[in-house]
């Protein structure tokens, strides 16, 4: 059975002017995009080392864009699910909000999310690696692999945050000023061990936010959270945000 919020955790999400989410893979499980560390997620299947880090890329960029152009094809045929929806839900009523995600999927905005921070990066954009310049490319799939910089024909990457890389400095900024300053600091559907992200809520914790986690089972963060409800987040984002 779906647990209920208790009266506390919806009476502070009411009442909060100053709202901040974060949201791991968990919230497109429902949707069918695959976690990275669940049971059946990517990374039982593939290692990181070889598809998500820049010496991959650097390896054989070919490889690294099949699983990418792979993935990109079965995330155009989702739709964001009750979970994305809730939250597109809080924005639309709550005056100061932040939506940090570690997703690349799209499906937040596609779901109306506006107020976004996307910690990755987007697996629609490509990078190119000779001058950084980005574009949005959405075609499934791409018609040539790996693919090339359309203006200077260089090598074109997935506009992402691999391992061993920094994440965009004003996104990095972005996202923990908006969890110094939450009043409620809402975490959804991560695992909660890949750093820097995984230090938000507790930051939002020691700056006196109400931290709220939905998961399906406990994690490194729960014992310092406020309440953790253990569930689906497309049964349980409903329930915290009629
Ligand atoms: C549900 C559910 C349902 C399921 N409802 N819940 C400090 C200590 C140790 C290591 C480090 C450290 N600082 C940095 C590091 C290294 C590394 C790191 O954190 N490693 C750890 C794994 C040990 N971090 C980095 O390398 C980062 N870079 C960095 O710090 O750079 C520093 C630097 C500075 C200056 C110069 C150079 C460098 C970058 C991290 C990039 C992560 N990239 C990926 C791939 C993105 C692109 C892509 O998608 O391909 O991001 S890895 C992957 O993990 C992806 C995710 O965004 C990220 C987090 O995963 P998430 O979202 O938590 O998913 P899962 O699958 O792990 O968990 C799903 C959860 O949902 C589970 O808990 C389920 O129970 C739950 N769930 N269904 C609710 N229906």
């Amino acid at each position: 059975m779906t647990p209920s919020p208790s009266p506390r955790t919806l009476e502070k999400l009411a009442a909060a002017r100053r709202v901040a989410v974060l949201t791991g893979a968990g919230i497109s499980a429902e949707s069918g995009v695959p976690t990275f560390r669940g049971a059946d997620g990517l990374w039982r299947r593939y290692r990181a080392e070889d598809l998500a880090t820049p010496q991959a890329f650097a390896r054989d960029p070919r490889l690294v864009w099949e699983w990418y152009d792979w993935r990109r094809q079965l995330i155009a045929k989702v739709e964001p699910n009750a979970g994305h929806l809730a939250l597109a839900r809080l924005e639309a009523r709550c005056p100061d909000f932040s939506l940090i995600t570690q997703n690349v999927d799209g499906l937040h905005p596609k779901a109306g999310s506006r107020r976004l921070v996307e910690l990755h990066g987007n697996i629609w954009r490509l990078r190119c690696t000779a001058e950084q310049r980005t574009l949005v490319d959405a075609r499934v799939p791409l018609p040539e692999l790996p693919p090339r910089c359309p203006t200077c024909q260089a090598l074109a990457r997935p506009d992402v945050v691999w391992f061993g890389e920094a994440l965009p400095q004003a996104v990095l900024e972005a996202a923990f000023e908006a969890a110094r300053e939450a009043e409620v600091f809402l975490v959804v559907g991560t695992a909660a061990v890949v750093q820097p992200a995984a230090s938000l809520p507790l930051t939002a914790k020691r700056a006196g936010a109400y931290v709220i986690e939905v998961n399906l089972e406990p994690t490194p963060i729960s014992s310092s959270v406020d309440e953790s409800l253990f569930a689906p987040a497309g049964e349980v984002l409903p329930l915290l945000i009629p």
